[in-house]
Parts: structure tokens; C-alpha cells; sequence
């Protein structure tokens, strides 16, 4: 494997590939459906290919890091009676760690072994379903979090997940561990470059997101900490990170861990655990993991890689029904069971904050909802009810207070895991019932399922693809037994099933015109990236200077035009309140263009409510308006 290129180390930020466009989604806003798909495609291509002569997934030295965490996590796994492995993020990232931790700890419980694994998600486990975005901001209640959920522990790996390696919450909780190495073997996983790593002020900390990073880079050479951080490429949809941010953190973390699974060799008598012998096996063989790590990004491509023709016309039906649906101001629902039904929770909960839609736009449900999947009940609120019928996460709640309401605009989208009876016997009912209601039936499966257990007629089925057996041979061949190869299989279906959930709510809000070129031109400005990256985005689509996009933002916030008074307002406080006005950057960007005041642009807005067409009439004269 090619030894990673990596780039001179000068510590001045350029724009992080996070927040660039990428070129090949430039005209995803006037693609056809079939045509998004393929634009999806290859911009997560970059996932497995890498992007340009940055470091990528494949490379050695990545590949001997994560061997590395992962012989970490396997040692605490064995002695997990005072120790923890704790993933934490913000937003989507924070989702991924929750759905990690949950399905380790299930693993491990049927294995007989104790659970380990904790999560920590900026702004508590309403985060996990709503956009709670301004936490993202503050290290302060990040280290409050860590210090307690690492209560009682004497050892423990903590994982930060910050996609753009840019949440000052992460950096807080990162500074807390690398003063307390006694404890803390602290890693940061990313998809930028640590020189484009910011170094601006936050607000009430003396350090910067940079300072933090380039101390956990110097531990990094002593072996007492890691920075994780491949280039993945910029997102279909600029700075979207919950698209092959969120895939590509989910591989990573899982193949971590199955690694570290790898390496215990359980007795089948649980009493007999303690000869579990992970130091023997992690000293002699490391590339025999590093193999294995690279095998399971194997099986991670192939079924994300076949899956795209076996779905893509389907898909595309199923899209241009989601798409109709919105566009109706009717709604999406997804419906499913297990780890695909989180996975469709997670998907719906992430579009508020990037196409400023509404929490019922599109909404997930989970058999059982999130209550009976509370893994460290120190980080669980009572905002998750016990009662299936009363948590608005279940299909319990679905059934009893969203199906009766349901019309012929609305899409619902079943998501079937598992060749299982229950499910079936479930699925059915629920199908008799919501056909009475709508025509946009879809149903997403497994090639586990047997469909001829399922009453589908009129329903539009996307099977996803499924890993091949010489792959699972390989796998086991590695190192990994036949129920750890099961996990494998399941896994690797669920960064599929993301990826065609990603496609049907980005490409139903591309229908509804929340997409120009490849920016999210509705986002809500809830916290400090995402207010950087709206002025970002009103420069770039009026063409102006950022000192004159922040203005137009700030006039769109405060719906004023002198805004004078509110030039040394402390970002926290503008954040609050941009978070609780709609449309800001639509408005901001009508203000660039036109040199119109705030009333104008309202009204402008309020008669071309579809932003994109808006934008264009702006841009350019209606006759050639596609
Ligand atoms: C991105 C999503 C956000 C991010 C969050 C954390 O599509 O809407 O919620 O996940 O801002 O970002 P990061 O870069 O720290 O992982």
C-alpha cells in the first residue's frame, strides 16, 4: 500500500475539505434523480479512494493507528471492570457514537462480557433526535460531560469525533484527557488535515481548537494519544458532514472495535473469561490486524459498491416520491427495526439543521423507539420516554399517533433488516394499513429478507447489496469468528442503507429547491461553524466580499437594517438568536444581490418561497431560467 503524502506543515489554514465544494456535485441541483444518484455515488466514492494526495483510509500509517486504538480497546475491554471506551460528538457525529456504543455493548453482553462502551452527545440525548446544535460551541460542557460519564473509572480510551475537526466541545474534552494521561488515552478522529485546523479565539477559553490539536499531535509521538484522520473528501452537499462524515466515522469505529474483538479469544464458558488473553495475541500479530483492518474496509466497499446498481432504479422512484411528497408540504416517514431503524432516526433528525425543514418533514421510528436501547443510564435524560406508546421515537408512537393521519401526499419508507417472522407479521399489518392511506409505499431491504414472506404489491422495493462469501471467508480467515463475521454482514448493509437514506432526504429537498449548485442555502445558523459557513455561502452565491455577506446575515437575524448597534454582539448571543429565525440565509442572499432592505427582501421571499428558483430569477433573467 502507497505510504500516505502528507502535506508541509506550515500552520496556516486554508480551507478545510470539509467545508469545500466538491466539484463533482456542482450541478446536483439540476441533476435528474437517476443523475443525483450517480453524483452521491462518486463523491462517497472518495470514501474508499481517497481524495486527492492526502493521507486515505488504506494507507499504512493510517491502518497501523487504528491497529494501534484497537489493540488499546481490546486490553480495556478485557480488564473492563474499572475501565471505559468513550465516543462523543456533536450532532451527527454524537449520533454515530450513540449508535456505535449501543450496538458494542449489545455485542458484548452477548458474549459475556461486561459493557464498556459509553457515548457522550452535545446537548444530551435530545440531541439524538433534535437539532441541538449550539452546544457544539462550548468546551466548558464538554468537559463537564466527560468528567461525568468517566466517573469511577480508572483507565479509559476516549474517542472524539469531530468530523471537521472543529467542535470546541470535542477540543474541551480532548484538553481534559491530555491533562489527565494517568487516565486518559485520548483520540480524535476527523477528515481534515491538522494545518487546516482553526485558530480562532473561543469565546471563554484560552485555547483554540489548533492549540489543542497540535499538543495531541506531540503525544502522538510518545504513543499517548492519536489523531485519526484520513481525507475523505468534501461532502455532495458543501460541509454536510452527516453524509460520508457520518459513513465513514461508522466504518472506522466499527472495524476498531470488531479488530479489538479480534483479539480476545472468549472461552464459550463465561467463567473462564478471565483467561481471556488479548496481550498475547495483540504483541505477536499485528499485521495480521492491520490485514484484518484492511479486509473489513474491503467488505464495507463491496456491498456500498454493489449495492448502487442493484437500488438505483428503485431508488430513483423511490426519491422522486419523497421528493412529490415535500414539495406537497406533505411528509416522510421511515419505519424500521433494529439498527436500521436508528439508522433512519438519525437520518430524519439531521435535516432540520441543513435544509431548515420542520422536525415532521421527515421523520424516523424505531420498533421499540430509543428507551429499551439505554446503555449508560448516567447520559440518558427523561427526555426519552419508558413508555413505547408515549416516545415519539417508537413505532409503537407511529402507529397509534401518525398513521391516522396520514394522506396520499405523504412517503413512507419501511426499513427491513432481518429475515425474521415478527417482522414480517408486523410489516404486514402495518403495509394493509398504510396502503389504505398512500400510494408512496416504499420498503428498503436486506437481501437477508425473503420477500415472499411480505404482501409488496404496489410498493417500491430497493434491495441493497450483500457481502459476498469469499469476503466472509477472508474475514474469518482474519481472525474474526463466525458471530463476529454476522456482525460484519449487518454492518456493512448499514452504511448501504445510510447512504440510500442519505440520497432520498437530500434528493427530496433538492426537489423542494433547498439546494443551489451544491450548497445548502436554508440551514439554520445554530452555532458558530454553521454561521461562518452561511456568510460562506451568501458571498459565494451573490458574489461578494465576507465582510459584506456578514452584514446581509446580520440585517437577515435581526430583520433590521441598521444594524449598528449589534457590531460587537458576542457570537454565542447571535447564534441564539439565529437559531429561532427562519430563512436567514435565503434573506441575506436576496440583500447582497439586490441592495434592498430587510422589508424588500421579505416580500421578495414571501412571492418566491422556493429558494433555489428565487436565487435564479435573482441571478439571471427568467427565460433561461432550467
Ligand atoms: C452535519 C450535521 C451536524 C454535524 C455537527 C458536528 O451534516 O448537520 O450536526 O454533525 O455539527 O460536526 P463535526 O464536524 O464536529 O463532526
Amino acid at each position: 500500500m502507497d505510504s500516505p503524502k502528507q502535506v508541509p506543515p506550515p500552520w496556516k489554514a486554508e480551507r478545510p475539505v470539509t467545508e469545500l465544494s466538491n466539484r463533482k456535485s456542482e450541478n446536483i441541483d439540476t441533476a435528474t434523480v437517476p443523475e443525483i444518484i450517480n453524483i452521491l455515488h462518486d463523491c462517497e466514492e472518495e470514501m474508499f479512494i481517497g481524495w486527492q494526495n492526502y493521507q486515505r483510509l488504506h494507507d499504512k500509517d493510517f491502518v497501523k493507528k487504528l491497529s494501534e486504538v484497537s489493540k488499546y480497546a481490546a486490553a480495556l475491554i478485557k480488564n473492563s471492570a474499572d475501565s471505559a471506551i468513550i465516543l462523543s460528538g456533536c450532532g451527527t457525529s454524537g449520533r454515530i457514537a450513540f449508535f456505535i456504543a449501543t450496538k458494542m455493548n449489545s455485542l458484548l453482553r452477548e458474549r459475556g462480557l461486561p459493557q464498556c462502551f459509553g457515548y457522550i452527545i452535545a446537548g444530551g440525548d435530545r440531541a439524538l433526535t433534535h437539532s441541538v446544535e449550539a452546544f457544539e460551541d462550548s468546551p466548558g460542557a464538554g468537559k463537564d460531560e466527560l468528567i461525568k460519564v468517566a466517573k469511577g473509572k480508572r483507565k479509559i480510551l476516549f474517542i472524539g469525533i469531530s468530523c471537521g475537526l472543529s467542535a470546541p466541545f470535542i477540543a474541551g474534552q480532548l484538553h481534559h484527557c491530555m491533562s489527565h494521561l494517568d487516565t486518559f488515552l485520548p483520540v480524535l478522529l476527523g477528515f481534515n488535515t491538522i494545518h487546516m485546523v482553526r485558530d480562532r479565539t473561543i469565546e471563554g477559553w484560552d485555547h483554540t481548537l489548533l492549540t489543542v490539536t497540535k499538543h495531541l499531535m506531540l503525544l502522538e509521538s510518545s504513543g499517548q494519544g492519536y489523531i485519526l484522520n484520513p481525507i475523505v473528501g468534501p461532502e455532495a452537499i458543501t460541509g454536510s458532514s452527516r453524509m460520508k462524515g457520518g459513513g465513514v466515522t461508522k466504518l472506522i469505529l466499527e472495524t476498531c472495535f470488531l479488530t479489538a474483538l479480534s483479539y480476545l479469544s472468549v472461552s464459550s464458558d463465561p467463567k473462564d473469561n478471565d483467561e481471556i488473553n488479548a496481550d498475547k495475541d495483540a504483541a505477536n500479530d499485528s499485521s495480521k490486524q492491520e490485514k484484518l483492518i484492511t479486509s473489513l474496509f474491503e467488505c464495507y466497499k463491496q456491498v456500498w459498491e454493489t449495492s448502487y446498481p442493484t437500488s438505483k432504479e428503485q431508488l430513483s422512484k423511490l426519491i422522486e416520491q419523497a421528493g412529490k411528497s415535500l414539495l406537497d408540504n406533505g411528509h416522510v416517514y421511515y419505519a424500521g427495526w433494529d439498527t436500521w431503524g436508528l439508522l433512519g432516526l438519525v437520518d430524519a433528525s439531521e435535516c432540520p439543521p441543513t435544509f431548515g425543514s420542520d422536525f415532521d418533514d421527515i421523520r424516523g421510528f424505531l420498533k421499540g423507539g430509543l428507551a429499551p436501547l439505554e446503555s449508560f443510564p448516567q447520559t440518558m435524560n427523561a427526555a426519552v420516554g419508558q413508555d413505547p406508546l408515549e416516545d415519539e421515537t417508537s413505532l409503537e408512537f407511529f402507529k397509534k399517533s401518525v398513521l391516522p393521519s396520514i394522506t396520499a401526499k405523504d412517503t413512507v419508507v419501511f426499513l427491513v433488516p432481518s429475515n425474521d417472522a415478527n417482522i414480517y407479521h408486523e410489516l404486514n399489518i402495518l403495509l394493509k394499513s398504510v396502503m389504505q392511506k398512500t400510494q408512496h409505499i416504499g420498503v428498503i431491504s436486506s437481501l437477508l429478507v425473503d420477500e415472499t414472506q411480505l404482501d409488496l404489491k404496489s410498493c417500491t422495493v430497493v434491495p441493497l447489496g450483500h457481502l459476498k462469501e469469499e469476503m466472509i471467508n477472508k474475514i474469518q480467515d482474519g481472525g474474526l469468528d463466525s458471530e463476529l463475521g454476522n456482525v460484519v454482514v449487518k454492518s456493512v448493509s448499514e452504511l448501504a442503507l445510510k447512504s440510500a437514506l442519505n440520497a432520498i432526504s437530500t434528493g427530496a429537498h433538492i426537489a423542494k429547491g433547498k439546494v443551489y449548485q451544491n450548497y445548502m442555502v436554508d440551514l439554520k445558523l445554530s452555532n458558530s461553524k454553521l454561521l461562518e459557513r452561511g456568510i460562506g455561502i451568501v458571498s459565494r452565491c451573490a458574489e461578494c466580499s465576507k465582510e459584506f455577506a456578514r452584514d446581509a446575515v446580520m440585517r437577515a437575524i435581526y430583520r433590521t437594517d441598521d444594524i449598528a448597534s449589534f457590531r460587537d454582539t458576542p457570537v454565542s448571543s447571535i447564534i441564539q438568536t439565529a437559531g429561532n429565525v427562519e430563512r436567514v440565509v435565503p434573506i441575506a442572499i436576496i440583500l447582497a444581490i439586490k441592495g434592498c432592505t430587510v422589508r424588500e427582501a421579505l416580500d421578495h421571499q414571501e412571492r418566491a418561497p422556493v429558494i433555489r428558483t428565487s436565487l435564479l430569477n435573482l441571478l439571471q433573467p427568467p427565460s433561461t431560467i432550467s
